[in-house]
């Protein structure tokens, strides 16, 4: 062989590799780092794994080489980890009984903004590279390789309705990016004067005209979006389409979340720039471009962030054609779920109709459940009662889809919502729990036990406590990565449980008892439900939780007791060590008293796996 004949070889390989990432225009060259993948289904069935929100910058440092911008202790800065600590701590993650890593975004970011910087990854700059402070694709290659290889699928964290701050409008025309007064200041004095006005040409307040140019003489129609040249920070153009103007909708910075169309059409607070999602163009590119890193590293599913400042068509498109790419090269479910930040319920729903997301992040839980039946344990004034969830619940075949999407995950949205405690978005379960672990470890039973898909937010399993963002981004290493803290032990035994009977993973779910109460009352924060039928054949599990924090509870007395679906039965808890047996009567009645803050998991004895 020939030099020539290689060198032709090795441009060819690369091209088949990178493929054509704007068809528009010409065909960048991405470098074929590492070994590309095959893609292939690693998944039987998302309601079967436990998602772990990983925060990269945060979660383990294995590669020193890597940080620079690092500042040690400061929460908004560097904190150094990459994909090569994950990996090397993959251990860990299965020894806690999580299945499927949710990473924050890969792509390259603009690298600080008014002294924060972007640890995060939603500041994208470059879509089509990676972001050097985690490390190269033959690292990322490296970490799903070897997640695959012990069983762990890994979903990316992206972002379509925004880049990061990378153009500013240049209001004043004077091609500089400027924060300026304009107006000459009304004092006392000839009414003629003019009010003074801050302008900022970096992250301008909503105009529904689109942010307008001045000059001395008045108005000058919409001010030009001028890109920065500022490679020290990496604010530079994003190549192909999305360093264009056209490709951003250019109206300013979102004022009032209540409006529909400055929700949809304008920045994200921040000086994020909101992408001109509708148009064709900018949709194949993005497709394209999310497409082909499922493709480079052989991905599992997608977390997408924002959804509601998205306009509906955008989703069904989207996902549609993402789920046929993928499919055309042997991946199959594939899962979408996206991120709505509001407690809608019916909002919530309206991203899984058909063809959009195959589920989303069950937000409205987040608030009604987690917060104000548990978190708030401690106070009765604030703590809800437990038929606040079953009305939750009730509304699930409601609001959201109850057929699987075509070509998804094969699992309807309302049988698969992502559920969670807490996120990177809000303060920790135990922040706002006055640090009781009692109501953090009650709550994770729920959580392991409910109908869904669970998902831990990384550092959980250590009982952090950090408050709003970025407080609530500690650094995991500080811990040593230890394995025999109770709350750790506590969620990897919930996994084994949950992993042991399929009634928890797939069975259908009946609330056999909840309670408006929370004070002295005899069942106050009792709450119990069944999980059987549906895609768990006869298996049974009854789990039966008291979420409140000053009393034993009881469902009801022999007489009111709760009615399930079994009969002379013997039920046995499998949770708690020396688990206790509970004999249902001929009538189904079965009546159990709980400890303040505690749960049991019954299963028939018959069904009962050591
Ligand atoms: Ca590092
Ligand atoms: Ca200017
Ligand atoms: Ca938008």
């Amino acid at each position: 062989m020939t030099s020539k004949t290689m060198t032709s070889r090795f441009v060819m390989a690369a091209m088949v590799v990178a493929g054509c990432i704007f068809p528009e225009t010409a065909c960048l060259s991405v470098p074929a780092d590492g070994e590309q993948p095959t893609l292939t289904t690693h998944v039987q069935d998302w309601r079967d794994e436990v998602i772990y929100q990983v925060l990269v910058d945060r979660f383990a440092n294995g590669d020193f080489n890597n940080d620079y911008k690092v500042r040690p202790g400061y929460l908004a800065r560097f904190q150094g980890g990459d994909w090569r600590g994950l990996t090397e701590h993959l251990d860990y993650v299965k020894t806690l009984g999580v299945t499927t890593l949710w990473i924050s975004p890969v792509v390259k970011n603009v690298e600080t903004d008014a002294d924060v910087d972007s640890y995060h990854g939603y500041w994208a700059q470059d879509l089509t590279q990676t972001n050097p402070h985690f490390g190269d694709l033959a690292e990322l290659r490296k970490l799903t390789a070897a997640a695959h290889a012990k069983g762990i699928k890994v979903v990316l964290d992206i972002v379509t309705n925004h880049m990061g701050q990378v153009f500013y409008y240049d209001t004043n025309l004077n091609g500089n990016p400027d924060i300026y007064i304009g107006g000459s200041g009304k004092i006392a004095g000839p009414a003629s004067q003019s009010e003074l006005t801050r302008i900022t040409e970096y992250d301008p307040d909503w105009d529904p005209r689109g942010i307008q140019a001045f000059t001395s003489l008045g108005n000058a129609g919409r001010a030009p979006l001028i890109f920065f040249q500022d490679p020290s920070i990496n604010r530079v153009p994003p190549p192909g389409i999305l360093g264009t103007a056209r490709a951003y909708h250019g109206f300013g910075r979102i004022l009032d979340y209540n409006v529909e169309e400055q929700t949809r059409l304008g920045d994200f607070p921040g000086g994020l720039k909101d992408v001109a999602t509708e148009l064709p163009e900018v949709r194949d590119a993005l497709v394209d471009l999310y497409t082909r890193w499922a493709e480079l590293v052989d991905l599992d599913g997608f977390r997408i962030d924002t959804v509601k400042h998205v306009e509906h068509e955008f989703w069904s498109d989207f996902s549609s054609r993402v789920r046929e790419r993928l499919a055309r090269q042997g991946k199959e479910k594939f899962l979408m779920f996206g991120e709505a930040f509001d407690g809608n319920d019916k909002l919530l729903g309206s991203y899984t109709q058909k063809n959009m997301l195959d589920s989303v992040f069950y937000f409205s839980q987040h608030y009604q459940v987690f917060r104000d039946v548990f978190q708030y344990a401690y106070d009765e004034k604030q703590q809800k009662g437990t038929s606040q969830i079953e009305q939750l619940w009730a509304a699930r075949r409601e609001n959201y889809s109850n057929e699987p999407q075509p070509g998804g995950i094969g699992v309807a949205p309302s049988k698969s919502l992502v559920n969670f405690m807490d996120n990177h978005d809000v303060a920790r379960f135990l922040f706002f729990a006055n640090n009781d672990k009692d109501a953090l470890r009650n709550a994770l039973v729920l959580l392991m036990t409910e109908e869904g898909i669970p998902c831990l937010y990384y550092g959980t399993e250590q009982d952090f406590a950090g408050g709003n963002d970025p407080a609530n981004r500690e650094v995991l290493w500080d811990t040593g990565f230890k394995t025999d803290g109770k709350t750790f032990l506590h969620f990897s035994k919930l996994s084994r449980i949950r992993e042991s009977y399929a009634a928890l993973r797939r069975g259908d779910t009946k609330v056999v008892y909840s309670s408006p109460r929370v004070g002295d009352e005899p069942d106050a924060g009792i709450f119990a439900f069944e999980r059987t039928g549906g895609d768990a054949g006869s298996s049974y599990a009854l789990v039966v939780l008291n979420t409140n924090s000053r009393h034993a509870s009881s469902a009801g007395d022999a007489n009111t007791g709760m009615k399930l679906s079994v009969s002379d039965v013997t039920l046995v808890d499998v949770l708690n060590p020396n688990g206790g047996e509970y004999k249902v009567e001929a009538d189904g009645t079965l009546s159990l008293e709980l400890p303040k803050q505690s749960a049991v998991i019954l299963v028939p004895r018959d069904q009962v796996r050591r």
